[in-house]
């Protein structure tokens, strides 16, 4: 019963966090080139739930801005990229847009 307590509230803390993000930013290794990061893009959109993908392969950042109301699970993302051969090393979520994401990579890029 303990056990079924505890289930039920990781499960409601879960859904509490996953209706707030809009846009899920990753850490990936494993980027490289171009064909990487259209790869990564490509089969990120095929979630319904993605509305946008950000790669940059500088900063090895892999965000994505999610429809609303949608959701993907970390397991969903890890799998996917994963299974395209490149490793997750951290997933944030927040609701910064892509673009917002974009211009902080891109500033972040400049200072090096
Ligand atoms: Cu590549």
């Amino acid at each position: 019963m303990k056990t079924f307590t505890r289930t039920v509230f990781l499960l409601l803390m879960a859904a509490a966090s996953a209706v707030s993000a809009k846009t899920i930013e990753m850490d990936v290794n494993g980027l490289v080139c171009a064909f990487c990061a259209q790869g990564i893009e490509k089969t990120l959109k095929s979630f319904d739930a993605t509305a946008e993908v950000y790669v940059s392969l500088e900063n090895r950042i892999v965000a994505v801005a999610l429809k609303d109301g949608a959701e993907l699970t970390d397991e969903e993302l890890t799998k996917a990229i994963t299974d395209s051969g490149y490793a997750v090393v951290a997933i944030r979520r927040s609701d910064a847009t892509l673009q917002a994401i974009r211009d902080r990579v891109s500033r972040e890029a400049d200072d090096e």
